[in-house]
């Protein structure tokens, strides 16, 4: 008699968890899922790390190891079961795990879940979890004496031999503050023959009807791989299982397959399509299926799935290449911006928070996020909440400006880490595509960090054998593209201006003024950036009175990108009168960064079809610093925030000015003159015809008419951009 899956919660919610720094042997109440600085900080033991420059101290806490150990209670009937296994759906990041005093595993990659047998070791009655977590620091330091190897000097070195958030090492806008943890969720799970390994749906979308057709994964004891159902029948004899469909207004739909190979196929009549914020809503389907044996149901598996089709549409053109989102066939204009993690201390990112930002995001006229891969694969509340608002996510794999050593272990490792967050993300309505990695193959293509010829080769094989070829098992329905940037792959021209996408950095890194912006007619820009100073407010957290200059020790600490607030100074000078004092600094640096993106996004959207995209570098903060963000650490809006709302709004009416800013403007030439002109469009990236009024006049400073232009009346077609006379 097979009876259903057992599963039994060992988080601070049930269990009573204690950690120490080793060695010590002073326990402290600890929270799990959780991580080592929030105990910490949680129990009085080290002072605010984001402080002043308190980040030096903070750091040093990470050269120790950490205990954190439980005791729970395991019921005879959980223990009887044919197997129970650990669960835990992320460690961070090189800890050691016993069970009773016997060691149960050691593991080293914080992006992935793991599981592992503790059958032989559970008890009925009481046990003892112990997980000790490994100083990140040492090992990476260790790792680099024994074989250097190159990356961002902006993190710490070593750290691409370690599968831990890099930027969690430090990075042009982040701390050095590698925390570490049990930072997901860890509980017992029992079965006796099977479970359910996973499932993957195809869409099949035809005019008024939407069959889902379902793969169902089973893994069984004693079978090494899982199986699937309607081709290993045989081996799944007895069993058969049950799909639910409950659509928005709570209608279902249900079939039920035996095995025997039926078509295992689901329809869905009058489907509500999902759509990006924008286009359309973003209704969602929660899908249930249920393994049964017999008459009992004996596992399930439950996600919600939005109607749609999703890929990224490249096509040859009079320009070169496009590269657009297309989703239900409709080619849309990417709006948003990069997202790093949310905080270097990861216990403070809640779903709340989460939400919370990405509803600034929608609130901005936000239609997609790119996740960087110089982070982590963002958790489950993540993609529910980019599902529920419309925004498209693209998804860099946790690769970004260094070299890896593809070593037999680090492969088993990387191969592992991608199996499990492709079926944990690939049925998410936002998933808009794959990306092989951050900024390899433009770098590696010039040498950049490579110091051995095999590194060169472990990228083509890493990014377009590897990954592929996982995609290709695991979600072949997802669009993969090999870095970012990139023109398909092959080292082959990765920021090419007219093909794929682009990571555009002469304004700002290479202080191009940003009238630069208007030279270029980028496809789909996924990165470009301007920094400012985060709001007084923000600022009077991290800082005394004493350190409120921005040139200040402190101010400079938390100042990432070298030499940048003296940047921000220097474009000061191209645009306004030098600022009166320390607010008036941090508030004009503001109004710099929204002129600036403003001046980019509003030329990119008036190219509307050759440009598909323009993702601003970043969205948010991981703590309070000066950086490229448009929502500081905070939470609080920058003025590009604000911008961001304007210049991204389904109808943008812009004016193509000729003057001063884009003409030499030496004031001590002899003449001293322009050609002055302007030009209005109206980008329509709604999907109807608009009929608009514009008017528009010249003023002085003084906002005096000089010259009235009056009304006129115009139809902008859908999913357009149009030029006014
Ligand atoms: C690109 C990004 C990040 C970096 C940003 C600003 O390199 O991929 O690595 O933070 O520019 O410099």
């Amino acid at each position: 008699m097979v009876i259903a899956k057992m599963e039994q919660d060992l988080g601070s919610a049930v269990c009573r968890w204690q950690m120490c720094v080793d060695g010590t042997e002073e326990y402290v109440p600890a929270t799990v899922p959780g991580s080592v600085y929030q105990d910490l900080l949680d129990n009085g033991k080290m002072e605010d790390p984001y402080y002043r420059d308190n980040e030096l101290k903070s750091l040093k806490v990470m050269d120790d190891d950490f205990t954190y150990v439980t005791e729970f209670e395991a019921s005879a009937e959980l223990c009887s079961r044919e197997n129970v296994v650990l669960h835990f759906d992320g460690i961070d990041t090189v800890a050691d795990i016993w069970l009773n005093k016997s060691h149960v595993a050691y593991v080293n990659n914080m992006h992935r879940t793991w599981e592992f047998p503790v059958k032989e070791l559970i008890e009925s009655g009481a046990n003892e979890l112990k997980v000790t977590l490994h100083s990140p620091t040492k090992y990476v330091e260790e790792a680099y004496q024994k074989r250097p190897i190159e990356g961002s000097s902006d993190a710490m070195r070593g750290f691409p031999y370690l599968r831990k958030a890099h930027c969690m090492f430090g990075w042009d806008w982040g701390p050095r503050l590698p925390d570490a943890g049990i930072w997901r969720a860890v509980r017992l799970i029992a079965f006796d023959e099977v479970r359910l390994d996973g499932v993957y749906i195809t869409q099949k979308h035809e005019s008024g009807l939407v069959t889902l057709q379902m793969r169902v994964d089973v893994e069984k004891a004693g079978y090494e791989r899982t199986l699937a159902f309607g081709t290993d029948d045989g081996k799944l004899s007895g069993y058969s299982y049950r799909v639910t469909v409950t659509d928005p207004d709570g209608k279902t739909v249900t079939g039920s397959y035996a095995c025997d190979g039926s078509a295992q196929e689901i329809r869905i009549e009058n489907p509500k399509l999902w759509w990006p914020n924008g286009y359309g809503d973003q209704p969602l389907y929660e899908v249930e299926v249920e393994l049964v044996a017999g008459e009992s149901a004996v596992d399930s598996w439950r996600r919600r799935i939005g109607l749609r089709t999703m890929t990224v549409h490249i096509e040859k053109d009079q320009y070169g290449e496009s590269f657009a989102h297309e989703v239900n066939g409709v080619q849309i204009f990417a709006m948003g911006g990069d997202y790093i993690p949310e905080d270097n201390i990861l216990s403070r990112v809640t779903p709340e928070r989460t939400y919370d930002l990405l509803v600034q995001a929608k609130n901005a006229n936000f239609n997609c996020i790119r996740v960087w891969g110089g982070g982590n694969y963002p958790y489950d509340g993540f993609w529910d909440a980019c599902d529920e608002l419309g925004l498209i996510v693209w998804e860099d794999f946790m690769f970004a400006c260094a070299v890896y050593e593809l070593s037999e272990a680090f492969e088993e490792n990387i191969r592992a880490e991608f199996i499990d967050n492709v079926k944990r993300i690939r049925h998410h309505a936002s998933l808009g595509l794959w990306c092989g990695n951050n900024e390899m193959e433009q770098f590696v293509a010039v040498g950049e960090w490579v110091t051995r010829p095999q590194e060169r080769s472990d990228y083509v094989k890493m990014y377009e054998y590897v990954i592929p070829k996982i995609l290709k098992e695991y979600d072949p329905n997802t669009f993969y593209w090999p870095a970012s940037p990139s023109s398909g792959g092959a080292f082959d021209n990765p920021n090419d201006e007219n093909r794929g996408d682009v990571h555009y950095w002469d304004v700002w890194h290479g202080n191009k003024p940003i009238t630069e912006y208007r030279k270029f007619y980028f496809r789909y820009v996924s990165e470009f950036g301007f920094q400012s100073f985060p709001s007084l407010k923000t600022v009077e957290t991290f800082t005394e009175p004493e350190d409120r200059n921005i040139f200040s020790y402190v101010m400079e600490k938390h100042q990432r990108n070298a030499s940048a607030n003296g940047k921000i100074m220097n474009y000061m000078e191209q645009t306004f009168l030098y600022p009166t004092d320390f607010d008036t600094t941090l508030y004009a640096s503001q109004l710099l960064q929204a002129e600036a993106i403003r001046y980019g996004v509003e030329h990119f959207r008036r190219n509307r079809g050759r440009c598909m995209g323009t993702v601003i570098w970043q969205l948010n903060d991981c703590w309070p610093v000066i950086s490229w963000s448009s929502v500081d650490y905070c939470g609080r809006w920058k003025a590009l925030h604000y911008a961001e709302k304007r210049f991204f709004a389904p109808l943008l009416l812009s004016c193509q000015e000729e003057g001063m800013m884009t003409q030499e403007a030496d004031m001590n030439r002899e003449h001293f003159g322009f050609e002055k002109s302007i030009r209005l469009n109206v980008a329509n990236e709604t999907m109807e015809e608009q009929s608009v009024q514009v008017s528009w006049a010249v003023r002085n400073g003084k906002a005096e008419v000089l010259k009235d232009g009056g009304i006129c009346k115009v139809k902008v077609p859908a999913l357009s951009s149009w030029w006014l006379d």
